[in-house]
């Protein structure tokens, strides 16, 4: 037992939760924040479509209801925000990534992924972080459709990382053989964001 306990890891206690969850620097929140920047955008289903392209053998460009005809994937995640939020236990459904790949057959020098938002927002991560168990392209969240303020219709899931990695509104992911800063990167978060490790801020 530590002779001293944080403020926030007691509160993870109480919760019910071992305080070994919580990564550093991080305090438990029970509701779900929105956080963005710009505005919440009008999303017509009659024109969305998602893509995959970059460094793939066969381009993919799906409706929503052909993404979701695909094998489907449900997974619980902690949520850690770089603001220092984090919320256990969030399930999301969608599509995993190694169901995307089969269609799109990655080329071998494809190693980064660049996620296109609306509003052109992007997010980097190494394909990696693509292939772990619980990352997805998520449509639902708490097995109910996404809200608009969480990423409706579409939004990028990659519980290794810091939250804004995972774009939401997302409209298309780039397979790259370079690594390529997206907003927030630029910004000055990390280009990492391993909340391990406390990845927050580039500089
Ligand atoms: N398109 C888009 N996605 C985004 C962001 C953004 O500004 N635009 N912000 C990120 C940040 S900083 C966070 S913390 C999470 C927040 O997701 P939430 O609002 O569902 O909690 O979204 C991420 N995805
Ligand atoms: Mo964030």
């Amino acid at each position: 037992m530590p002779l001293f306990r944080s403020k926030a890891e007691q509160k993870v206690i109480d919760a019910g939760y071992d305080p070994a969850r919580l990564p550093p620097g991080q305090y438990l929140t029970e509701k779900w924040p929105v956080l963005h920047a710009g505005e919440v955008p009008d999303v017509d289903l009659a024109t969305w479509d998602f893509k995959v392209e970059g460094e793939v053998e066969e381009p993919l460009r799906l409706t929503l209801d052909e993404l979701k005809q695909l094998p489907q994937t449900e997974v619980t995640i902690d949520i850690h925000c770089v603001t220092r939020w984090s919320r256990f236990d969030t399930s999301f459904t969608g599509v995993h990534w190694r169901d995307l790949a089969e269609l799109v057959k990655p080329k071998p020098g494809a190693r980064y992924v660049l996620a296109h938002a609306e509003q052109g927002f992007t997010s980097n991560v190494p394909l990696a972080a693509l292939d772990d168990e619980n990352a997805l392209v998520a449509w639902a969240a708490g097995g109910e459709e996404l809200t608009p303020e969480h990423g409706w219709p579409l939004r990028l899931v990659v519980p290794s990382k810091y939250f804004w990695k995972s774009a939401k509104w997302l409209r298309a992911l780039e397979l790259r053989t370079t690594d390529q800063p997206g907003f927030w990167e630029r910004y000055g978060y990390h280009n990492d964001a391993d909340y391990r490790k406390e990845e927050r801020y580039g500089f």
